[in-house]
């Protein structure tokens, strides 16, 4: 199967997952589950469940044991989304091609919905299952808990909002994105190895160091992609950045300087893994497709 069979294949298996995981209308009140799959089940990249599946076949599983880690980091990185849009962070109204969950459901129910899906993402990871050793799921629990709060992504938004309109030095701007996008990359490599109950701290560390240098990687072609892409394909306003007077890697290092950076990542990505060979080759693939890619 080629990346992009590959891809579709796990987003299908994601969504599914996903579906299951919010049923329709049967709670007290249907409104947020409503306002948490309209955000949830409307598109995006999964790609970071993507990584999950991907990391979990390396390590020798199926992609059963992939299900419930891959799920719950697009819930959060999905809850993440519905909570920078609010007018008190980037007061955004179009993400995935749509209107955002505060502009359609109102922000009260944005920020719950938000919040429903944070703690959703681990009601599933923790729930019993014949999967995984106790072990594994408690592994999971923390690398999920650790990159998305205080010293991960949260942090990273923080750091993002109190610097608002101030110039970053370079490893001030690569520490934000660090935590702000890369913990979760990341986290869903080690995601994956976790629920193969993978043991092998040193394929661990190098799935991790993976994941940290993509996550990078993956910023460097946002921001490039805020200059160079388009509104439509990108479903969310281009030049935004900018407008915002926003730190990014462009304005610190030029366009071709953040060019230049990309390749570089890239060729350490692929440096990464290279002693595992034919083995990584998907892994790799989408280390590619994060750098090449149009939105
Ligand atoms: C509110 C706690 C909290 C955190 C927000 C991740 C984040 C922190 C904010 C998102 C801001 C942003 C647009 C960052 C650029 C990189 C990024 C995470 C883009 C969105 O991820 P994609 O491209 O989105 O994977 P899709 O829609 O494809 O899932």
């Amino acid at each position: 199967m080629d990346l992009s069979a590959q891809l579709k294949h796990y987003t299908a298996l994601t969504e599914e997952q996903l579906t299951l995981q919010i049923p329709a209308q049967t709670e007290l009140y249907p409104y947020l589950q409503n306002a948490m799959r309209y955000s949830l089940l409307q598109g995006g990249k999964r790609i970071r469940p993507a990584l999950v599946f991907l990391a979990n076949a390396f390590c020798g599983a199926n992609d059963e044991k992939a299900l419930a880690p891959a799920a719950a980091i697009e819930m959060i990185h999905t809850y993440s989304l519905i909570h920078d849009d609010l007018p008190p962070m980037d007061n955004d109204e179009l993400r995935r091609g749509k209107p955002t969950c505060h502009i359609e459901f109102g922000e009260a129910n944005a920020i719950l919905a938000g919040d429903a899906l944070l703690t959703l993402a681990f009601e599933v990871l923790s729930r019993p299952s014949p999967l995984y050793t106790p072990d594994a799921q408690l592994r999971m629990i923390q690398t999920l808990a650790v990159a998305a709060g205080h010293r991960g992504m949260v942090a990273g938004q923080a750091f993002d909002l109190a610097h608002e309109d101030q110039p970053l030095t370079l490893d001030q701007l690569e520490a934000m994105h660090r935590h702000k996008t890369g913990a979760l990359i990341s986290a869903s490599l080690t995601l994956g190895a976790q629920a193969a109950n993978c043991q092998n701290q040193q394929l661990l560390q190098d799935l991790s160091r993976f994941g940290r240098i993509i996550g990078l990687a993956f910023q460097v072609k946002d921001d490039l992609l805020d200059i160079e892409g388009d509104t439509l394909t990108l479903g969310k306003p281009s030049g935004s950045d900018l407008a915002r007077n926003k730190p990014t890697y462009p304005a610190l290092l030029g366009i071709q300087g953040a060019k230049d950076k990309l390749l570089t990542l890239q060729e350490q990505a692929h440096k990464c893994l290279h002693d595992y060979g034919a083995n990584s080759s998907a892994l790799l693939a989408l280390a590619d497709y994060i750098v090449e890619r149009n939105h």
